[in-house]
């Protein structure tokens, strides 16, 4: 894996370990999903959403939030994808300091953000209103975000949301 070509936009996504990317992953290169593991799974990867966009993934939050590689990504990045777990509510603290972190980079500044709430699937998981508000997404000025549930495992709401992120971009 290099890193990104130059004229290709960038989407990147980012969450906590677990929230659900490398299933996403799986399930946008094969239109299934595959299992997944830490080991095997999907750490970081790159792939070609469509003919104009990739997609960068990788892990934030403890350890790993300080790739040294990340630079070749955020310099092209149009857009930032924040996965969550939305059945996780005792890693959300954790979650709104990852997502602060990132978006503290001088590179996404202005940059949209599209918070993918995943897991609906799962009884009792966080509505996207207290999602936004555990993320403090209503406190972010100047850029534009949006939340969408969505469950990578059932391939609910992940082609809504993807059309969600291009508007996002044209707005921008
Ligand atoms: P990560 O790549 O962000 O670390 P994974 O996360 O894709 O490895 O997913 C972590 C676990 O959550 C996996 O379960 C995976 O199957 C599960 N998962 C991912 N998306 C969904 C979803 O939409 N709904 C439900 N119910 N589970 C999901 P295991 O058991 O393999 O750890």
């Amino acid at each position: 894996m290099g890193h990104a070509h130059s004229s290709s936009p960038q989407v990147i996504l980012v969450g906590l370990d677990s929230a659900g990317k490398s299933t996403l992953l799986a399930r946008l290169l094969t239109g299934q999903v595959m299992d997944t593991s830490p080991t095997v799974g999907f750490n970081v990867g790159t792939l070609d959403l469509d003919k104009k966009t990739s997609l960068t993934v990788w892990d934030v939050g403890g350890q790993k939030s300080m790739r040294p590689n990340w630079r070749y990504y955020l310099d092209d990045c149009k857009a930032l994808v924040f996965m969550v777990d939305s059945s996780d509510r005792g890693r959300m603290p954790e979650a709104q300091k990852a997502l602060k972190k990132v978006l503290a980079d001088e590179r996404l500044r202005g940059i949209p953000l599209m918070v993918l709430a995943n897991k609906k699937d799962l009884p009792d998981s966080m509505t996207i209103r207290e999602i936004s508000n555990q993320l403090d997404l209503p406190a972010l000025s100047e850029r534009l975000w949006e939340v969408q549930a969505c469950s990578a495992l059932r391939g609910l709401g992940l082609q809504q949301a993807f059309l969600s992120v291009h508007k996002l971009i044209k707005k921008s």
